[in-house]
C-alpha cells in the first residue's frame, strides 16, 4: 500500500487526439484546405486527413473542439461525427 500522496513522476503534458469525420474530403486540394484552417486554431500541433477513410485527425494540446469544427467547416466542409 502506498503511504500518503504520491505525486506524479513527471508532468505529463495534456495531449489531445481528435477525429472528425469529414465525407467531403476527396483530393489533395480539400486535405490542404482543411490543414490550413484547422492549422490556426490554437493548440493544434499537427493535421492529419485520412482522404480514403475521410477522417481528419487533430492533434495537440488544450485545443477547442468547437473551434476545430468551425475551422473545417470555415474551409469549406461539413463535419458529420
Ligand atoms: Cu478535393
Amino acid at each position: 500500500m502506498p503511504h500518503g500522496h504520491t505525486p506524479l513522476p513527471y508532468k505529463i503534458a495534456v495531449v489531445n487526439l481528435a477525429t472528425y469525420s469529414v465525407p467531403g474530403v476527396h483530393c489533395a486540394h480539400c486535405s490542404a484546405a482543411i490543414t490550413a484552417e484547422v492549422s490556426k486554431v490554437a493548440g493544434v500541433e499537427g493535421v492529419d486527413v485520412d482522404l480514403e477513410g475521410k477522417v481528419v485527425s487533430v492533434q495537440g494540446a488544450g485545443m477547442s473542439d468547437a473551434e476545430i469544427r468551425g475551422a473545417i467547416a470555415e474551409a469549406g466542409y461539413e463535419v458529420a461525427a
